[in-house]
């Protein structure tokens, strides 16, 4: 049977339980972290300056009612300008026009680097954390503008000029973190595509994206595996006319062919002059574009400012995180990603944080490698996503007991919802009932946070297992399928956002079409995410999933997520995806694809006796799936994301027509599954 005394266990240590299926939330006890206390005074001074600030509360709404004036205040307090702004936000969401700050200019390199350089010159600005355990090289705020402005002057000097585009593939490294802030300091715009990326996927990115420049390693190293970078650039290049030169730097030294494009980067910045001149940017210049998937095969160039980009990302890793003088920041995510781009990268160095650059995987050399860092590192924020939790909580708790967390204040998840299982033991095993757990949700294409727990008032609780609250500035909206806003509590529909914030982005690549069609068409004058949503009876906001992840079962409006907690609070189940396919009489039924913990002995036919009973209870009988396939592992992205839109095809047969499969972190799983469904039939 399932473990009722955990569900139980549980409720007493957080004070809530559930009842009718939903978690009540009225009895829980806010699990407060050393911090977080009372900062308006102390860490926003800026809201003196605005009317009757008392409380978070008074704070937000202020936020919402005078958008220009909080962040027109925030931007000249928390950035350096070269050139003031006078005017703050001049948007047309109907028409995808959004500008902030348009007639400052600033520099983000100079932000994230020189202004620290200059005050605390030998602080730690970058850690890395590499393959290897025990490998750590360290990087001072002096040593990092001296590195920037090298790279920035050997850019240059191979002809690359403000607005050009650079495409970077490397590992997470302070040689990547020093390329991007190098292509900002002289106005390039980058381009970083994971370096686990095929080179079919690098290519199309090079080509769609005109890259002049390609910078890479020769190899590099991830959970003790070479992975042959320079070789797969090689093989995009062919197909990139737009490439003029390939940069290459050393991971491993191993010895790789060089064509004549390619130069030694490493040789190449030695020789460079340790000044470069940061170029004023206008603030609606171009900071980045990075590709993120769609609901069309064709990856979409999301692009970013720099002032509002850096201001947002600036604003909300101070405030979400509650970063404090003397922090080292760990975010766990590839500079690949999104979450590294401004949680990595730009968030921490602009607050003038030490940052931490992970180079390695949750499970090397063993699943103890996140919480051995935190010891050795003294971590005081551990930002990760779901899947690496599921993954580690699935390996058992002596892994995580084994280190001392003391150090950690906060704990962040991003990239999926997490289930209630998994967030009760990053709260209780990771962060030992002790640690703030933030769950944050946001996009590619937001830029920063946009829903998360804190920051909130002192006492206020957070929720288990959702983001809850509204960062400062934004609004979310619930739609209904007539494009209305849906009022009042205990509701749900499309997620969108009522007013522009400083850091969504600015455009698709190319296709500014797409970015009104995408984001702005489907409810007009919001911005829509795409996602699905619950506003809690207590108004607080959960994510459901991306809209097409909601199915309909004999007409009841159904999360696949929902479905999942559930069969993810079984003892024997490791991880779980349930889709919606066709069903003659229901409409559509859920069709559970999941995976075991180690050393289970259940039979298949207890264990979906068991889940059934428990979806009955916990949800209702219609969300009962009609079909469960135990498989070995699931198909993901490689930055986690499980690939519904596969299993989906694989629920219908429809296997032909599975799509592009080379972005899955692991490819072969495709063919296990569609072995077991064939079995199935039979
Ligand atoms: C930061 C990032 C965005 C999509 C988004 C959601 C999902 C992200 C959460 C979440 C539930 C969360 N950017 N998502 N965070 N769903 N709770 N806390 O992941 O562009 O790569 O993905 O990820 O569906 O639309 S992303």
């Amino acid at each position: 049977m399932w473990s009722r005394s955990k569900h139980s266990f549980f409720s007493v240590i957080l004070g809530r339980c559930r009842i009718n299926g939903k978690w009540n939330t009225k009895l829980a006890i806010p699990p407060i972290g050393k911090r977080h206390k009372s900062f308006l005074s102390t860490d926003m001074p800026e809201a003196a300056n605005f009317p009757n600030i008392n409380t978070y509360e008074d704070l937000y709404k202020f936020s919402i009612a005078h958008s220009d004036m909080f962040w027109g205040e925030l931007a000249k307090s928390r950035l350096h300008w070269d050139q003031p702004f006078t005017r703050v936000s001049e948007c047309n969401m109907h028409e995808g026009k959004i500008k902030w700050f348009a007639d400052g200019k600033l520099n983000v390199s100079y932000n994230c680097v020189d202004r620290h350089a200059n005050e605390t010159p030998d602080k730690l600005a970058l850690i890395w954390e590499k393959d290897q355990p025990n490998e750590v090289e360290s990087v001072s705020y002096k040593e990092l503008l001296s590195m920037v402005c090298r790279i920035a002057n050997c850019l240059m000097a191979q002809g690359i000029k403000k607005g050009d585009c650079v495409t970077i593939y490397m590992p997470v490294s302070p040689t990547a973190v020093a390329t991007m802030l190098a292509c900002a300091r002289i106005g390039a715009v980058h381009n970083v595509v994971f370096a686990g990326f095929s080179a079919e996927a690098l290519a199309q990115r090079i080509q769609s994206s005109s890259s002049k420049m390609v910078i890479t390693t020769d190899q590099g190293v991830r959970g003790g595996k070479v992975i042959e970078l320079k070789r797969t650039v090689d093989d995009a290049v062919k197909t990139c006319p737009s490439v003029q030169t390939v940069l290459v730097s050393k991971r491993t030294g191993a010895n790789v062919p060089m064509s004549e494009k390619d130069i030694d980067f490493d040789e190449a910045i030695v020789n460079e002059n340790s000044w470069c001149e940061p170029v004023s940017m206008d603030s609606e210049d171009w900071l980045f574009t990075l590709y993120t998937s769609g609901s069309t095969g064709k990856p979409k160039g999301i692009v970013h400012s720099q002032a509002g980009y850096l201001l947002y990302a600036t604003v909300t890793s101070k405030f979400v995180f509650d970063i404090q003088e003397g922090d080292i920041f760990g975010c766990v995510a590839d500079i690949g990603w999104i979450t590294g781009h401004s949680y990595v990268v730009y968030g921490p160095l602009s607050n003038g944080t030490t940052t931490v650059l992970f180079e390695s995987t949750p499970t090397y050399p063993d699943p103890g490698r996140y919480w051995d860092m935190v010891q050795r590192i003294k971590l005081t924020q551990f930002y990760g996503a779901p899947t690496a939790i599921r993954l580690l909580l699935k390996h058992g708790d002596s892994w995580v007991k084994k280190y001392d967390r003391s150090s950690l204040r906060v704990l962040g998840s991003v990239g999926e919802p997490i289930n209630h299982e998994a967030w009760e033991w990053y709260l209780s095993v990771v962060g030992e009932n002790r640690c703030t757990v933030v769950d944050t949700w946001w996009q590619t294409e937001t830029g920063g946070i946009m829903i998360t727990p804190r920051p909130s008032g002192v006492d206020d609780a957070i929720e288990p297992a959702m983001p809850m609250r509204p960062f400062y500035g934004i609004q979310p909206a619930l739609l209904d399928e007539s494009k209305t806003e849906i009022q009042g509590n205990s509701v749900s529909g499309a997620c969108c956002i009522k007013y522009p914030w400083p850091g969504m982005a600015r455009t698709i690549l190319g296709d500014h079409n797409r970015f009104i069609e995408t984001y702005y068409k489907p409810y007009p004058g919001l911005y829509f995410s795409g996602d699905g949503a619950n506003r809690t009876a207590d108004g607080n906001y959960q994510i459901t999933g991306r809209m097409d992840d909601v199915i309909n079962v004999s007409g009841h409006r159904l999360g696949t997520a929902e479905v999942e907690d559930v069969i993810d609070e079984h003892h024997a189940v490791a991880e779980s995806a349930v889709v919606g396919y066709p069903h003659d009489i229901k409409g559509e039924a859920p069709f559970a694809f999941l995976t075991l913990k180690e050393n289970q002995n259940i039979s298949a036919e207890d264990l979906e006796k068991e889940l059934k009973q428990m979806i009955k209870e916990k949800i209702s009988s219609f969300a009962i799936p009609d079909i469960f396939i135990v498989t070995d592992g699931l198909p993901k992205t490689r930055s986690g994301k499980i690939m519904r839109r596969i299993l989906r095809k694989i629920a219908v047969e429809d296997t032909d027509n599975l799509g592009d499969v080379s972005t899955l972190a692991d490819p072969s799983v495709v063919k296990k599954l569609v072995a077991s469904r064939k079995i199935l039939k039979t």
